[in-house]
């Protein structure tokens, strides 16, 4: 069968389309290689990374410090594995950490910052997801020797399950300074900081400056295959090599994933605007729907959530009819739909996803 051009934006080699027929909403992640980023990888240089030899990774790392304005950077297998690595370098076992109660490397990473770093979460909920010091100060332990002591705080910018929402510069700023004034470090889980970085028009330079560690992914929005980058001092950067190395993530010719990645940093930032455009496109439709509810002013960026209780069907319900038409979403509660916007469905294919779920509603 003929794949519908509204479902992938770019041919792959030998003219096979990425996405046969089916528009998946489940998250940016699913994003597949571009030919160019295809060809980056058939033709790169590689050598062993755990030597510190292969040129493409190391082209790779001195890339994204250089965006970042940082002195430092390595390449690790996955977003995961980054926040972890940074969680292991900031503290100790038997330390608490600072969460937005939702947050990815609390919430989403197999309880790695307990089962692994061996620290306690200690969370705050936040509807927008977005913390301010006023909320985190109530959350750091006194200096009293039998108690767990606070040593890092971890925000996520943009939020993933508040619904891609975006830190004003100023509070990320203010919590930043405030820490470091207590004593305390703040690692970013910037997994699409490059989406923070357009929504407020902002280089992702200035929006992480204060943080002491960034991680960012180059496998979401960005569209490489496989990979995320973690940010700092050249001090920080020469400890996470080790962290990583003791996780087993130390890749040997690393560079054929490094090469997809230099593509993403390169080209993928000034496409993000779309992906903002189709967001607010679908959260806009949606809400037109009978009985689903957005919260507008969430959708900042390429993630709607929306509500389906006033349908009288379960969101797994709705998401598992939808499938069976070819859409792809994720049912994230009881009532709760996800979709992510990314480059693999276009206008198009945002209206057929639409129309699908207007006709599963209707059929019920
Ligand atoms: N998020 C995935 C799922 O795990 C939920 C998604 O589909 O959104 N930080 C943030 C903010 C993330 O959203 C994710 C992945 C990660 C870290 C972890 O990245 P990976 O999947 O590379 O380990």
């Amino acid at each position: 069968m003929e794949p519908t051009p509204t479902t992938a934006t770019h041919a792959e080699p030998g003219g096979v389309r990425r996405t046969r027929g089916v528009i998946d909403l489940r998250s940016d992640t699913v994003t597949r290689p571009t030919p160019e980023m295809r060809r980056a990888m058939a033709e790169a240089e590689v050598g062993d990374d755990v030597y510190g030899d292969d040129p493409t990774v190391n082209r790779l790392q001195a890339g994204a410090a250089e965006i970042f304005e940082r002195e430092a950077a390595l390449f690790v297998p996955s977003g995961s594995m980054g926040n972890l690595v940074a969680m292991l370098c900031h503290t100790r076992p038997g330390d608490e950490i600072i969460f937005e109660e939702r947050g990815h490397s609390c919430l989403f990473e197999m309880a790695s910052v307990s089962a692994i770093a061996g620290c306690m979460p200690r969370t705050r909920y936040v509807d927008d997801g977005i913390l301010s010091w006023d909320l985190i100060e109530p959350l750091i332990r006194t200096k009293l020797y039998y108690r767990a002591q606070t040593a890092l705080i971890v925000l996520e910018n943009t939020h993933n399950m508040a619904g891609g929402t975006v830190y004003p510069q100023h509070i990320s700023d203010d919590i930043c300074d405030r820490a470091h004034a207590a004593g305390l470090p703040v690692h970013l889980d910037g997994a699409r900081i490059f989406n923070a970085a357009v929504a407020l028009g902002r280089s992702v330079a200035e929006l992480t400056r204060k943080f002491d560690s960034v991680m960012f992914c180059l496998s979401k929005g960005l569209g490489a295959p496989v990979g995320s980058m973690l940010v700092g001092s050249s001090d920080f950067i020469d400890a996470a090599r080790i962290k990583r190395k003791l996780l087993g993530g130390g890749m040997r010719q690393a560079g054929v994933l490094a090469a997809a990645g230099l593509v993403a940093l390169e080209k993928s930032p000034s496409r993000l605007h779309e992906d903002h455009e189709n967001a607010r496109f679908l959260a806009e439709r949606l809400n037109e729907l009978p009985g689903v509810r957005v919260d507008l002013k969430k959708v900042q960026t390429n993630i709607v959530f929306f509500d389906v209780a006033d349908t009288s069907r379960s969101a797994a319900a709705i998401a598992a009819d939808l499938a069976k038409r070819n859409v792809l979403c994720s049912a994230t509660g009881p009532t709760a739909i996800r979709m992510l916007t990314h480059c693999d469905v276009d206008r198009a294919g945002i209206e057929r996803g639409l129309a699908e779920l207007r006709a599963v509603l209707a059929a019920a």
